[in-house]
């Protein structure tokens, strides 16, 4: 997982270390020759020998670089820009204790990172106890992998002992009510539907109706994800809202996503994202789109997807994340 974003941050750490152990051969050099030339003069001395710290000039064209690798997993352009600051700041400053430099580099990254993925979680399983019926809206763009999470997801709260029932409110895509139907029944769920076509609205409204009457603990409802680009699917997004007035909204974003993650992040922020799930990490050599999304809506990540199996789905760990991403 993530190899790609792996290999570019470990070929940072290894070239300041580099860089780091070469200054400190230069800093020894001066030392030794204001030594034989029995220069006494302390402040001389000090002006002479070279700090055994990093320079500005000297981490700048590495920083580069790593911006450079940065965007091309995935992370966007003003992502990339505060990593680097942060970076910047953090090793034109450090003080260098022989043989912890990579411990040291890394960790400034490690700081970095965390500090975009460090958002309040959503305690999903105490929110539910605590409103019941409990609606969770998943929107995201075709095939980002709604369908899949919410099956995932209700399997998922089945397991914790919540009893769901699924709204069909995709009436847009062919096929996806009878895609949607049939994970209802492996999983052994309910499922509202209508024909296709309908008010998604007026589903989630049926589905909501359903779950008060059966005393279930959770309404996961599909929508359509047709392109975002169509005025009407943030019509029909904000209307869902408007008339059912979700306890949360999911935003799920296919982790493949590239340099659109950004676009996606805005567009749908605009109604309002509470958390995201991230899908398809198992086919994912980049990574970045996480950092992307999570800057962006400085919105927490619920879970993360791994497969197509229904078990295929962990909460997320940012501490987990980063130090995969930074293990030898
Ligand atoms: N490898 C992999 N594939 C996934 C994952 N999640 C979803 N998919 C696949 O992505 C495709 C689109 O998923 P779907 O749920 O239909 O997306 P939707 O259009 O957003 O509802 C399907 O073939 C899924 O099996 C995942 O975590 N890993
Ligand atoms: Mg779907």
């Amino acid at each position: 997982m993530f190899d790609f974003l792996k290999k570019k941050l470990k070929n940072f750490v290894e070239k300041i270390s580099k860089k780091v152990e070469d200054k400190d051969v230069e800093s020894k050099k001066v030392e030794e020759k204001v030594e034989k030339e029995n220069v006494k003069r302390k402040k001389l001395i000090e002006k002479l020998v070279p700090k055994k710290i990093l320079t500005e000039d000297d981490v700048k064209p590495f920083l580069e670089d790593l911006q450079i690798d940065l965007i091309e997993a995935d992370v966007a352009y003003e992502v990339s820009e505060k990593i680097k600051k942060d970076l910047l700041g953090s090793l034109v400053s450090m003080e260098i204790k022989k043989g912890e430099e990579k411990k040291l580099i890394k960790d400034f990254i490690r700081k970095s990172l965390f500090d975009i993925l460090n958002l309040p979680k959503v305690d999903l399983v105490k929110e539910i106890q605590n409103k019941k019926p409990y609606l969770i809206v998943f929107f995201g763009f075709n095939g980002s992998g709604k369908t899949t999470t919410i099956a995932k997801v209700a399997k998922y709260l089945k397991d914790k002992g919540f009893k769901c029932v699924l709204a069909a409110a995709d009436t847009f895509r062919a096929a996806s009510i009878e895609q949607l139907e049939i994970h209802a029944k492996k999983i052994g769920v309910d499922l509202v539907k209508q024909k296709y076509g309908a008010d998604p609205a007026a589903v989630i409204f049926d589905a909501k109706k359903h779950a008060e009457a059966k005393r279930i603990d959770v309404v996961l409802a599909d929508t359509s994800g047709r392109s975002y680009s169509n005025e009407n699917l943030m019509e029909e997004l904000k209307k869902i809202v408007r008339v059912n007035k979700p306890d949360l909204k999911v935003l799920v974003v296919d982790s493949l996503t590239g340099n659109d993650a950004v676009n996606q992040a805005k567009y749908f922020g605009e109604i309002g994202v509470d958390a995201v799930v991230f899908t398809k990490l198992d086919v994912n050599e980049k990574g970045g789109a996480i950092l992307t999304v999570s800057y962006i809506l400085k919105k927490p990540i619920l879970f993360v997807c791994n497969g197509q199996g229904y078990n295929d789905i962990k909460e997320f760990d940012a501490k987990e994340f980063i130090d995969n991403l930074l293990e030898e």
